[in-house]
């Protein structure tokens, strides 16, 4: 058997670190890097229809799984496409490697076809570790770096590698003065806080009568941890939107999502606590959190760049989550006045009479929230659910009622649109045998989510026989709505038609044509029956559900200056002023009426 390449061992070393997949598309600049996949067949080469989704397909899978994603893409145009999805990884704390081929070294600075600047353009997205693999004995330590810092880390790191590098045969280090020899493997470490300062935080938190916990994704393996501390202390528990999954919405005392996308039951919370406990969020909107001076704060973050930096916390401890929790829990005092709790549960109650009231009022055909409440009440155990950015997310964060043992993703930090179905594509590859659901607007689907219909179809036959459940809903209102509504409410402006307004395509037709199951819903009375059909079809479904625009996906609180940027909205002559005012009075005529 001869050497292996340069790419060969690249391959056979992410075979080694355990990575099963790699999502990417091919070019002349990658071609010893493709043709390396012919050497075994582990890692698997997984093509996606654009770079773009290939990053967001890794992204999923590192976010998912936390493992590390791995992506490849030829040089310059194949490369600057990745960046995306790459951003939103690096965005959300998600370990990903790039890996994009450049042309031949001896063409670098001769301004020549596709030659960009790789390294520069990737040393932001991959600051923590980008590297040209100049020679065969380095491609050993880039790999087994490359990989060690996106996971210890939490972020995106990049190797580039000229066309003529791939193909050249290997060669290990010498034992020689200028040479790095390397090894494989990572495993976290187990971070806790001193214990004084454990102590310190249990005494500000048995201090506070009125406590409210926020969890972000970084909770992911607390629940159980989550739960007891908020039973100790009488808490109640709101979510960031990463942290979707952290615990179950079943739990009397969860409040749910919590910003403009939130819920009431979280506002009002903030609203009303004297104490703060963060834990493994970066959630970045000071207005939702308690004003200045208003509570304690404590704070848990394995990052220690991430403390201390949307509240003011009297302490912050680095550490994970779980354990960190674990060890504060022994130092915890039951409080004996409950009425806190009990009004925080009151307002749960509350607030999902609230959803499900906002859900049932008719708009033109179909009420967006009637559709995601339709699929709260029939979600299969252990879904995996994702969201795109558009209202639909407004409609994903409120009103899914998500179980313990299910997950959930989405683009959180970066919100890029367009993350949804690729997200999907991760998921049911890394999971196959758990459904999956992807959630996303037409705006999205029109920029690059019909192009990734077909990579769920062309890999269905990976999960087909393990679990073949797997639901594209598309949210079609012809509109790029969310951003219209942030025109009417936030800037106080009139919708821009020309910016707004989506051209017509038929979803359902399209999926059909490439042998999905398509499904058209046009009227309340099929949303739950489709549904039905699409988690039961056994093969990749598309449900097609035209919404109506001017239901308003209204903040938990119309606060002040909300109102008031609709009301000049409206003055400015919006187009739809009349049908707008209707939708939006009735919603909010249900949330009076259930006070
Ligand atoms: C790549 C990208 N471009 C633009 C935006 C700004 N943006 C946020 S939501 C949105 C509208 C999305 O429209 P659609 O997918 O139809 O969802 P809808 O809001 O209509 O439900 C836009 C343009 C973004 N977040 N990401
Ligand atoms: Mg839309």
């Amino acid at each position: 058997m001869s050497a292996p390449t340069v790419a060969e061992h690249l391959l056979a070393r992410l075979r080694e670190w355990g990575v099963e997949r790699v999502y990417g598309y091919p070019g002349d600049g990658s071609n010893g890097l493709n043709l390396a996949f012919h050497a075994d067949d582990a890692p698997d080469f997984i093509q996606t229809r654009h770079e773009e989704l290939a990053a967001f397909a890794a992204c999923a899978h590192a976010k998912l799984t936390g493992e590390v994603g791995v992506c490849m893409a030829t040089s310059g145009p194949g490369a600057i496409h990745l960046l995306n999805g790459l951003y939103d990884a690096k965005l959300d704390h998600a370990p990903v490697l790039a890996i994009v081929g450049q042309q031949q070294r001896m063409s670098l600075g001769g301004s020549y076809q596709q030659e960009v600047d790789l390294a520069t353009l990737f040393k932001d997205v991959a600051g923590e570790f980008v590297q040209v693999c100049m020679t065969p004995e380095q491609m050993g330590h880039l790999v087994d770096r490359a990989l060690r810092i996106a996971l210890s880390q939490r972020t995106v790191t990049c190797i580039i590698v000229p066309a003529d590098v791939q193909e050249l045969e290997f060669a290990a280090p010498p034992r020689a003065h200028g040479a790095v020899q390397t090894s494989l493997g990572y495993r976290a470490p187990v971070v806790v806080p001193p214990d004084d300062e454990l102590r310190r935080a249990a005494d500000i938190l048995n201090a506070g009568a009125k406590v409210a916990l926020l969890a972000g994704r970084g909770a992911r393996d607390a629940a159980a941890e989550l739960q007891r501390v908020a039973e100790l202390l009488g808490a109640g528990v709101a979510k960031a939107l990463n942290g979707r999954a952290v615990i179950s919405d079943e739990l009397p005392y969860v409040t749910g999502p919590i910003g403009l996308l939130g819920s009431k039951p979280s506002a009002d919370m903030m609203d009303g606590c004297d104490t703060l406990l963060m834990v493994g969020t970066s959630f970045p909107y000071s207005e939702w959190l308690p004003e200045p001076g208003q509570a304690r704060g404590v704070q848990i973050d394995l990052d220690a760049r991430m403390l201390g930096i949307r509240h003011a916390n009297e302490c912050n401890l680095v550490g994970d989550a779980r354990e960190t929790l674990r060890r504060l829990i022994p130092l915890l005092e039951r409080k004996r006045d409950r009425a806190w709790q009990a009004t925080i549960e009151d307002g749960v109650r509350r607030w999902w009479e609230i959803l499900d009231e906002r859900a049932h009022i008719a708009a033109q055909p179909l009420n967006p929230q009637l559709v995601i409440h339709e699929l709260s009440a029939r979600l299969p155990d252990r879904a995996i659910l994702l969201a795109d950015s558009g209202s639909a997310t407004n409609w994903w964060a409120r009103h899914l009622r998500m179980r313990t043992g299910m997950d959930a993703a989405l683009s959180g930090t970066l919100a890029t649109m367009c993350p949804a179905i690729p997200y999907a594509l991760g998921a049911k590859l890394a999971y196959p045998d758990r459904p999956v659901i992807a959630c996303i607007g037409d705006g999205a689907m029109q920029m690059l989510g019909i192009n990734g219909l077909i990579d769920l179809v062309a890999y269905a036959d990976r999960w087909r026989e393990r679990d073949p459940r797997l639901v594209v809903l598309v949210l079609n209102n012809r509109d790029l709505n969310q951003v219209t509504w942030e025109q009417r409410v936030l800037a106080g402006d009139a919708k821009l038609q020309v910016s707004q307004n989506l051209p017509p395509f038929d979803y359902a037709a399209f999926a059909a044509q490439i042998g999905m199951e398509a499904i058209r819903v046009d009227a309340p009375e099929q949303v739950g029956p489709a549904w039905e059909r699409a988690l039961g079809c056994g093969r990749p479904a598309l449900i097609d559900a035209i919404t109506d625009p001017e239901v308003p996906p209204l903040p938990p609180h119309i606060r002040h200056e909300h109102a008031k940027g609709f009301a000049r909205a409206l003055l400015k002559g919006d187009p739809e002023s009349a049908r707008l005012i209707r939708q939006s009075i009735k919603g909010k005529l249900a949330e009076v009426l259930m006070r």
